[in-house]
């Protein structure tokens, strides 16, 4: 039987929407904490480069991006109500990871906030110092401007957002009775806003958010069972990926062939490897390392290009 291993830190929010998804989901799962910075030697091997966290692993299947790794931790759970509303529902997702990720960014690095980073509760630089971080997301962000907004407008957006998920929640979720995969992608920012103390009030004020975080919260982390990079590597290394249909849907590449796939956001590191599937949903390469053997890499189609 093969495993599930996360490869995270407490700190990073687009980890805290796996961990919850990872408790709704009732999942058994092994931790793996990654420094909050780079360099993440046990974790390239596996990522082929793919810089961000978090990265998850089943066996020998990589997947990179929260939006792949959720497809694939409610595939592995057998259970596609994540996914039941549609359209709708995985629109509010990727509109909650990028404009209300730049939000909470913009609002967490301003000088006044940013302090509130580097002590307990869920900021924590896990030892970086304040001036190796900043250098570390400047290498991210490679010159691009990830957050792209004032603090002035990220609070006035924030409050939008508020009003309206206050009005939309009622005693449930966003899409009814049962959580879809946008009430996950709007909660990793809200957590991250609420576990700094100098933005957690502007937040707390909403009611109906709050008794929907709470019942968020509610689902926990799953079954958490701590482990390392080196078990994890050995994990791939004796495992076979899955056999996946081969396809090249929409690519000017044939399976087999050699590609590179690159976020088109920031951390543009490409992961170069042969073509299994290029479908609707995921670009799936396979690669092999020493220290892994053959791993097929998992990428969302959505914001990530294929070049052969
Ligand atoms: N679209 C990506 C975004 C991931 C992301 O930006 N993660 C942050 C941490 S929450 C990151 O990688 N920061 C830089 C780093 O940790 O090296 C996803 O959904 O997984």
């Amino acid at each position: 039987m093969t495993n599930l291993y996360l490869h995270h830190y407490p700190a990073s929010p687009f980890s805290e929407k796996i961990r919850a998804l990872l408790g709704y989901l009732g999942l058994e799962w092994h931790s793996v904490e990654t420094s909050v910075i780079m360099p993440r030697p046990l974790l390239m091997p596996l990522s082929g480069g793919y810089r961000r966290v978090p990265v998850a692993q089943i066996g020998a299947d990589v997947y990179c991006d929260t939006k792949i790794i959720a497809r694939a931790l409610a595939e592995h759970a057998g259970d596609d109500s994540l996914y039941a509303p549609g359209f709708a529902a995985t629109r509010v997702a990727d509109a909650a990871d990028t404009q209300l990720f730049s939000i909470m960014a913009a609002l967490s690095f301003r000088p006044e906030a940013i302090g509130g980073l580097f002590q307990g509760g869920g900021g924590g630089s896990g030892g970086a110092s304040l001036q190796d971080f900043i250098k570390d997301r400047a290498d991210l962000a490679g010159g691009t401007d990830v957050i792209g907004m004032t603090p002035e407008v990220a609070e006035s957006d924030l409050l939008h957002w508020l009003t309206e998920l206050d009005s939309s929640v009622g005693s449930g979720f966003l899409f009814g009775e049962k959580p879809s995969i946008a009430d996950f992608s709007v909660y990793h920012p809200l957590w991250f806003l609420r576990n700094n103390p100098y933005n957690a009030p502007m937040v707390e004020g909403y009611a109906n958010v709050m008794r929907w975080f709470d019942r968020m919260q509610a689902f926990g982390h799953g079954r958490v069972i701590e482990s390392d990079g080196e078990a994890a590597l050995a994990e791939a290394e004796a495992a076979e990926p899955r056999p996946l249909e081969p396809a090249a849907i929409g690519v000017g590449a044939k399976p087999d062939d050699t590609v590179r796939v690159t976020p088109t956001d920031y951390g543009r590191v490409p992961v170069e490897g042969e073509l299994v599937r290029a479908d609707a949903h995921e670009f799936a390469v396979r690669r092999t390392t020493d220290e892994t053997g053959d791993v097929l890499t998992h990428f969302p189609r959505i914001g990530f290009a294929l070049e052969s």
